[in-house]
């Protein structure tokens, strides 16, 4: 076995976006662009000669050809050691388990994603560090520097290793292990949550559950877990295989996607709880009998309640959510008097957050939840921190929202995605918003009045590093939100999310549909805006 040295040239497009490099398959299939960017981020580290990488993805079309090739670049530059789950699968959030469990050095996890899968869709690789979480910018910037530098990349000319064995072997001077994808997490999760209390709940049949893996990668997680160790029915989880295409459907947990579950839950069969999580098991949509809790909702109620779960029963020490999401939890941060963060969109800024231990919960509203026990956003975590506790306030999941909302005020919340706009379009959207800041505060909209307007800058108060330009906020004097933001995730176009939120305080009025309560302010978007004017897009391409 030889390591040889390729010369290259580089690609121009390989900026890691708000989770990675996400890219159309067909993208990564030219060649030498997976091993240029591969190289790249090895070039972006420093001494990781004789470490431990660890290596996995959500199973998706091209993860097995990338973990070979990934391998050999490992090997040629000097890895001691790569842990690679079975078959190639980690979800992100075991992954991110995984790494902190061994004190790797870092991780590579081969996903896009609730991006669709499949030859002509999309494939993703993103690069974690040694705490577990995604490198944070300063990391991510220079990958892209090196991205446009590259004149070579190393690799072990070398067959393919067996990755559906467990057990070690070599490559050259590294040693490769086949780990089992699932033992460390759920060896976590059992120290987290009282399984003895779900047991007696779930298998009695009082706690009954569906959970929707939409073929990604949490079907083999959520079967040891929710059907194996804490008695769930057989078929309780659906599903369950994991599949290249994600059996043809889009990975990501919302009521348009994860329709099937949708369809029971608001159905006379409903059981008492159901979820879903996406591609890569990071995310995760918590619903009731008929009835759907808004990510930002979830985070509120998970902070008021974290003390009544065995994890986190020494109670809050901080929390943190998007800029984007919903000011729901700030309240309960308020009542609780610790301290609330509001960072730029993506899971990279929590880290320092948790890290220093600021804060011990956060999360988005994109379906993202998650705490100090990893440092990714964690779907399963999240499904079995709701089941505790239901099983430990024996409610339903509408009863324990319903009396949160009483005693904190409702948020009406939604999110409009314009998918696929033409680019340049959305920069001029985006140039005339940020240019009609400065004249904003003051102005009034039918009952509307702004309190301030700005383009989102974040100094992260552990590191001083700042982020510019995170989205455009335009806060209202009675407490109602806009944002705009472009997405970081997407691989063709331009995608506009817009964010709207009304707060109710009146426990009276906490019953209306959601389109209906923020429909002033969906028509205000439109005028800031002009997205429909401009797009002739009738409707957005997704709300949720
Ligand atoms: C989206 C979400 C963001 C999330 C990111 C990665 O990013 O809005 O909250 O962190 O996806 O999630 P964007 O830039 O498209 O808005 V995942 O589950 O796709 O890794
Ligand atoms: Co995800």
């Amino acid at each position: 076995m030889q390591i040889e040295t390729i010369n290259t040239t580089p690609y121009a497009d390989q900026k890691p976006g708000t989770s990675g490099l996400r890219k159309k398959v067909h993208v990564f299939q030219q060649p030498h662009y997976l091993e240029n960017f591969i190289q790249a981020i090895f070039d972006s580290l420093d001494d990781y000669a004789g470490k431990t990488l660890m290596l996995g993805g959500d199973g998706r079309y091209f993860n097995r050809p990338a973990i070979q090739i990934i391998l050999k670049i490992a090997a040629a530059n000097g890895f001691g050691e790569v842990l690679v789950g079975q078959g190639g699968i980690l979800s992100t959030p075991a992954a991110s388990c995984v790494i902190r469990k061994n004190k790797a050095f870092g991780g590579l996890i081969l996903s896009a994603s609730h991006n669709p899968g499949g030859p002509d869709e999309d494939f993703g690789i993103k690069y974690n560090i040694g705490n577990g979480g995604p490198a944070p910018e300063h990391i991510t910037d220079a990958m892209y520097r090196h991205s446009r530098e590259i004149a070579q990349y190393r690799i072990l000319d070398a067959a393919d290793i067996d990755i559906d064995e467990q057990g070690s072997c070599r490559l050259g001077e590294m040693a490769v292990t086949v780990i089992d994808p699932v033992d460390d997490y759920a060896d976590l999760m059992s120290r987290l949550f009282d399984f003895d209390l779900l047991r007696e709940r779930i298998g009695s049949g009082a706690l009954s559950l569906c959970f929707d893996a939409m073929h990604a990668v949490t079907g083999p997680y959520a079967r040891r877990i929710l059907q194996e160790q804490l008695g769930a029915a057989p078929g309780s989880v659906i599903n369950a295989e994991p599949k290249e295409d994600f059996g043809g459907g889009h990975p990501d947990p919302n009521l348009v996607h994860a329709h099937e579950l949708a369809e029971l839950m608001f159905s006379t069969q409903a059981p008492v709880f159901g979820a879903a999580s996406d591609g890569d098991g990071d995310r995760n949509m918590v619903l009731g009998r008929q009835f759907f809790v808004t990510p930002s909702d979830s985070l509120a109620v998970m902070a008021a309640n974290a003390h009544r779960i065995p994890g986190y029963k020494d109670g809050l020490i901080g929390v943190a959510r998007s800029m984007p999401t919903s000011r729901a939890v700030d309240r309960v941060a308020d009542s609780f008097g610790v301290d609330c963060y509001e960072t730029p969109t993506g899971w990279k800024f929590f880290g320092n957050l948790l890290d220093a231990k600021r804060i011990n919960l956060c999360g988005e509203e994109s379906f993202g939840t998650g705490s100090d026990h990893v440092r990714e956003k964690d779907g399963l975590w999240a499904v079995l921190f709701w089941l505790n506790l239901l099983a430990v306030r024996r409610q339903s999941v509408a009863d324990i929202v319903r009396e949160h909302w009483k005693q904190f005020g409702r948020d009406y919340y939604s999110r409009h995605d314009y998918e696929a706009i033409d680019a340049g379009l959305a920069n001029d959207i985006f140039d005339q918003l940020r240019s009609s800041l400065p004249r904003m505060p003051g102005k009034t909209f039918g009952e509307s009045t702004v309190e301030s307007a700005d383009d989102f800058r974040y100094q992260d108060p552990v590191d001083g590093s700042v982020s510019e330009r995170q989205g455009i906020r335009i806060g209202f004097e009675n407490g109602s939100r806009i944002v705009f933001r472009l997405s970081g995730t997407g691989t063709a176009g331009a995608t506009l999310r817009i964010y709207l939120e009304r707060y109710e305080p009146d426990a009276e009025k906490h019953d209306q549909n959601t389109q209906e309560a923020l429909e002033d302010l969906i028509e205000l978007a439109e005028t800031l805006c002009g997205v429909k004017k401009r797009t002739g897009m009738t409707e957005p391409t997704v709300i949720t």
